[in-house]
C-alpha cells in the first residue's frame, strides 16, 4: 500500500502532480478552490474532498500547489495541519518560504521549487528542490519521487526557492537574449525556425559551457585573467550590439543593462578578466 497524499491545488500544474501519484499508485486526494477543476483525475481513482479541512485530513503528505504565496495562507487559513507534513510547490521567495514555514509550525514544514513545465512532471528531466527538516524529506522521499527527481537542499525553508529563482533568473535572461536575437533575424524577414535549428541553439550550447570556468573562479577566488575573450574586448564590441538594434528598428531595453555593466567592470580595472568579476559586482550591489 502506498502512503496516502493530498494534493492541494488543481491548476496546470497541481493537476500534473496529482496525476503523477495516481500513476504511481498513491491514493490520492484532491481538493481545488473552484469544484470540478481537472475531471480526468476522477476517472484515474482520485477523491475529491468536499473541503480544504477535509482534504488535509485525508493524508499525512499534503502536497500544496497554488498561484502565488498569498493564496496559500488564503485557502489554509484556520486549518489544522498539526501532525501534517505540508509540501508547499507554490512559486515564492526565500523570504515568503521562510514565514510560511513560521505559519505551520505545527506541521512539518518543506517549501519546494519545481523545475519543471507540467507535461515533464513524471518523466526523466523533472526535477524539484526541497528545503526545511530533513527527516521530514526522508520519510516522503519516495512519494515525492513519483513526481521529479528530488533536489534536498538545505534545513533553511527558503533555501529552495533560491536555487529555484536563481535557476528561474537565469532562464528568464537566456530568453530574454534569444528573443532579442530573434527580433533582429526577423526584421528582416528571415525564417525563425531555421535561424533557431541551425544557429541560435548550438550557438547558445556551445556558449554555456563558459560557465563551468566561471563558476571556479567564484569557488576558488582565482581570477588568472580570461582565456581568450576578456571583458575589455566584449564592453568595446557591445556598442555595436545596441547600434544594430536600434537600425534594425528593435529595442535594445533588455541588452543595455548588460553593457553598463561590463564597462563598469571595465573603469574599474577587471578588463582583462572574465564574466566571473560581473557576478561579484551584482553581489556587492545591495
Ligand atoms: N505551470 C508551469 O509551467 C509552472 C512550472 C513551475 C511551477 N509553477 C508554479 O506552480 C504553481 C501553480 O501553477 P499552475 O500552472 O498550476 O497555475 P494555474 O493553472 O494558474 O492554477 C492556479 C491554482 O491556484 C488556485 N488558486 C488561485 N487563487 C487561489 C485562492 N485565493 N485560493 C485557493 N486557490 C487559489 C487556482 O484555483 P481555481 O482558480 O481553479 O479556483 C488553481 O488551482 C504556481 O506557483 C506557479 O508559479 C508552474
Amino acid at each position: 500500500m502506498k502512503q496516502p497524499v493530498t494534493v492541494l491545488g488543481l491548476g496546470a500544474m497541481g493537476a500534473a502532480l496529482a496525476r503523477a501519484f495516481l500513476d504511481a499508485g498513491h491514493p490520492t486526494t484532491i481538493w481545488n478552490r473552484t469544484p470540478g477543476r481537472a475531471p480526468e483525475l476522477d476517472q484515474l481513482g482520485a477523491v475529491r474532498a468536499d473541503s480544504v479541512g477535509q482534504a488535509v485530513a485525508a493524508s499525512p503528505l499534503v502536497v500544496v500547489c497554488l498561484l502565488v504565496d498569498a493564496t496559500v495562507h488564503q485557502a489554509l487559513d484556520g486549518v489544522d495541519v498539526r501532525g501534517r507534513t505540508i509540501v508547499n510547490l507554490t512559486n515564492g521567495t526565500p523570504e515568503q518560504a521562510r514565514a510560511t514555514a513560521e505559519r505551520f509550525a505545527g506541521a512539518r514544514y518543506l517549501d519546494g521549487g519545481i523545475m519543471a513545465v507540467p507535461e515533464m512532471i513524471g518523466g526523466p528531466a523533472a526535477f524539484i528542490f526541497y528545503s526545511g527538516p530533513e527527516a521530514a524529506f526522508e520519510e516522503h522521499r519516495d512519494a515525492l519521487s513519483a513526481l521529479a527527481r528530488p533536489a534536498y537542499v538545505g534545513a533553511d525553508p527558503g533555501l529552495a526557492a533560491l536555487y529555484d529563482i536563481a535557476l528561474l533568473s537565469a532562464m528568464y535572461g537566456m530568453f530574454g537574449g534569444a528573443e532579442h536575437a530573434l527580433a533582429l533575424i526577423t526584421s528582416e524577414r528571415i525564417p525563425a525556425s531555421a535561424f533557431t535549428a541551425d544557429f541560435l541553439l548550438p550557438w547558445l550550447t556551445a556558449m554555456l559551457g563558459s560557465l563551468p570556468q566561471i563558476a571556479d573562479t567564484l569557488d576558488n577566488g582565482a581570477a588568472p585573467g580570461a582565456a581568450g575573450s576578456n571583458l575589455a574586448m566584449q564592453a568595446a564590441a557591445y556598442d555595436n550590439l545596441i547600434d544594430a538594434a536600434l537600425a534594425q528598428g528593435v529595442d535594445p531595453m533588455l541588452l543595455r543593462p548588460m553593457g553598463d555593466l561590463m564597462k563598469r567592470a571595465v573603469a574599474e580595472g577587471h578588463g582583462d578578466e572574465d564574466s566571473a568579476v560581473t557576478v561579484r559586482l551584482l553581489s556587492s550591489a545591495s
